[in-house]
């Protein structure tokens, strides 16, 4: 189907403009819809600069980055921004109403949509409990909520553009363990046909994907599921027992 949210890296090579040496080597996976894959590894492995090239922030020097079946860099941005949300691993929050925040994907989503998305996203008691709800205002840069409450508002506008694919960097990290974990069977429920890749820092956030795959030095040093990598890898082990 045309808009199914199939991805594909095909042995993708990248480096930063005017670096010498390669931040990411020959990296392929396929992420299907109904799949979630998890990102782990160290810091520096690589995991954000491999997010980065699906909405196309930059372009890999070899290989293709596909969204189903096509070269991303034969869409065109808007197409791929209708397609794919991207929730940074720093999620901004601009000056302006709550409202105004989730509604940066999609300016025409209702009140009742806003309010859905924060439901999932574990953010819905803490904004009923301001005094203004939606209309209550964000500071610039968003200092007047949490470290949790951003991400929590950030993952909610992520859903209000409902696209096929999600990507997550580091997006549960503020949270505490239950929030993270009551978000994620949320998520799971309501994107149960999305494509979800998830770059996570806890073990406890990926032992249920589909597949993991361990990055190191930008390279995919292992794959598989938690328990295939818990036998067989010991990059993932040593993550594992940090
Ligand atoms: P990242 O892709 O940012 O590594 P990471 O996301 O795995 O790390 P963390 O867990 O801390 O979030 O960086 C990989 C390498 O690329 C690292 O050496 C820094 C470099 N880099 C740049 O040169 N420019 C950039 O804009 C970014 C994001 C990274
Ligand atoms: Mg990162």
């Amino acid at each position: 189907a045309a808009l199914a949210g199939v991805v594909e890296y095909r042995n993708v090579t990248f480096a930063y403009p005017g670096a010498e040496s390669p931040v990411l080597s020959n990296i392929s996976f396929t992420a299907r819809p109904g799949q979630t894959i998890a990102i782990i590894g160290s810091t520096g492995a690589g995991k954000t600069s491999l997010l980065s090239l699906l909405p196309r922030l930059y372009d890999p020097a070899e290989g293709q980055v596909l969204l189903d079946g096509v070269p991303v860099d034969r869409l065109d941005r808007a197409e791929i921004t209708r397609r794919v949300a991207l929730v940074p691993q720093r999620p901004y929050l601009f000056s302006g109403t709550i409202g105004h925040n989730l509604r940066f994907g999609k300016t025409e989503a209702t009140d009742q949509e806003l309010w859905d998305a924060l439901l999932v996203a574990q953010g819905e008691s803490f904004v009923r409990e301001k005094k203004n709800g939606l209309d209550s205002r964000i500071s610039q840069g968003g200092t007047n909520v949490s470290g949790g409450q951003r991400q929590r508002l950030c993952i909610a506008r992520a859903l209000v553009t409902k696209p096929r694919v999600y990507l997550f960097d580091d997006s549960f990290s503020a949270l505490d363990v239950a929030t993270d974990a009551r978000l994620r069977a949320a998520l799971k429920r309501t994107t149960s046909d999305a494509t979800v890749i998830i770059v996570a820092q806890r073990i406890s956030t990926i032992t249920e994907a589909d597949q993991i795959l361990v990055l190191d030095n930008g390279r995919i040093v292992d794959r598989g599921t938690h328990e295939e990598l818990l036998e067989t890898s010991p990059t993932y082990q040593e993550i594992v027992e940090s």
